[in-house]
């Protein structure tokens, strides 16, 4: 007798479905589903998203079994410890390195480990600007919301705003200017409380520093020349690092020339950046001649069909008459290959350093021909002000930021995100 025989001698028939037919209907949709899940399992197991769930779960298991060690961290899991640890232990790598060759280099052991660890995900440009400034924004808006703190504008609070201003390193000119056009606002009525005076401030620096012409002086028979000067410190090979990473990205080829050659460090410094950046270097003894430098390496980025190559310069020399002559020969035997070169001078300058920047930029303009201003460490400083201080005091481009350590800390200055991220 078969099983719904059986069931159905067990129960009373209730119409037209027994209890037994039901049983065995369950039994067989059961049946049924059990092979369909052994037919898909294999290609479920298959799939992105089944794998990528299993593979968490496995590390969430190694993590769990694996104790600390004996007075130790636990190992890191999440990303900003990995980078820690991760930063913690090149530290460590480069200790090893001997640097006392010289003495005058100061910070070679941040400016050779950083590189090594990147974020996964890159922040935006407007992420990295916006977190650079964040320090000037903190500050400047501080000042001038403390100034107004329910107050209308008045003499008194228009004298408190000049000297937030000169606070923000935005300078004694751009200031002067700025006072006398509020005070006439503030007469016809269009300035009088802080909302006003902050969207009247924005306009009117976005509206100023749009003057300037921010694109790079590409020529148009490569290689282009970029020469980068600035004093001693300021941020120079850092800052060629992160343009000879940009422009590798935008898929150019890109050459450095090491013509610092007052320092052995500092040879060391640009080829240590060159190789993990992926990029050609051209380099001589330290202690030979830059000019040399620079004219070999404009040799090898013609031969090599090279887009543009980077000259790296001393910051510092026995003398500033020196470092001047030095970097005049410079230019003079790179245009003896190329005669519209160098098609960029950058002038590389630390925005830590405010109202000193502009005169640093003053003293290099009155004896190279500077194109552009790099502002380096724009994000160690609440002096970010010091960008529309330049634009009234040198009126030389900024056309690129530093925002940090890596190759990656670099943005093209841009007014609109930048006066957004000092103000808002
Ligand atoms: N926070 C921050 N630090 C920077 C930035 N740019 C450079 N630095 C640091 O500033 C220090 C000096 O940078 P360098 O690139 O060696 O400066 P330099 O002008 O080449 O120096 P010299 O060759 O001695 O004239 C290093 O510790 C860099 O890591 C930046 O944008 N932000
Ligand atoms: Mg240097």
């Amino acid at each position: 007798m078969n099983l719904s025989g059986i069931l159905a001698q067990a129960q009373p028939e209730t119409g037209g479905t027994t209890f037994g037919d039901l049983v065995l209907m369950i039994a067989v949709g059961g049946i049924v589903l059990l092979i369909i899940v052994a037919i898909a399992l294999p290609r479920l197991r298959k799939m992105k998203w089944f794998k990528s769930l299993q593979r968490k779960a496995q590390k969430r298991r190694e993590v769990k079994a694996k104790s600390p060690p004996a007075g130790g961290p636990a190992p890191p899991t999440t990303r900003k410890g990995k980078r820690k640890r991760a930063l913690a232990d090149q530290e460590a790598e480069v200790e090893d390195i001997d640097w006392s060759e010289d003495e005058g280099y100061e910070a070679p052991l941040q400016a050779v480990t950083k590189p090594l660890v990147k974020l996964k995900k890159k922040p935006s440009k407007r992420g990295l600007i916006e977190r650079g400034l964040s320090k000037t924004r903190k500050k400047l808006l501080t000042n001038l919301r403390s100034v107004f703190k329910g107050r209308q504008l008045d003499e008194a609070v228009i004298e408190e705003i000049r000297a937030s201003m000169l606070t923000a390193d935005m300078g004694p000119h751009f200031t002067e200017e700025v006072i006398e056009h509020i005070r006439e606002r503030w007469h016809t009525k269009e300035v009088t409380d802080y909302e006003h005076l902050e969207k009247y401030l924005k306009d009117y620096v976005k509206k100023d520093l749009h003057q300037w012409d921010l694109a790079v002086n590409w020529t148009a028979t490569p290689p282009t020349v970029v020469l980068v000067v600035g004093v001693n410190g300021s941020g120079k090979t850092t800052s060629i690092a992160k343009l000879a990473n940009q422009f590798k990205n935008e898929g150019k080829k890109v050459i450095v020339a090491a013509a610092d050659t007052f320092r052995a460090a500092a040879v060391d410094q640009l080829t240590i950046w060159a190789e993990r950046i992926g990029v050609d270097i051209v380099k001589h003894e330290p202690g030979g001649d830059p000019a040399a430098v620079a004219y070999d390496a404009v040799d090898a980025a013609i031969a090599r069909h090279a887009d543009v190559i980077i000259v790296d310069t001393a910051g510092r020399l026995h003398t500033q008459k020196n470092l001047m002559q030095e970097l005049n020969k410079i230019k003079r035997v790179i245009a003896k290959k190329i005669p519209d070169a160098p098609h960029e001078v950058i002038m590389v300058l630390d925005a830590t350093t405010g109202q000193n920047a502009v005169s640093q930029a003053k003293l290099f303009t009155s004896v190279v021909d500077v194109t552009s201003i790099f502002l380096a460490k724009l994000d160690g400083t609440a002096k970010g002000g010091v960008v529309i201080g330049m634009r009234e005091e040198i009126d030389i481009p900024v056309k690129f930021v530093g925002l940090g350590e890596t190759p990656d800390d670099i943005a093209p200055f841009d007014p609109d995100i930048s006066i957004d991220a000092m103000f808002d």
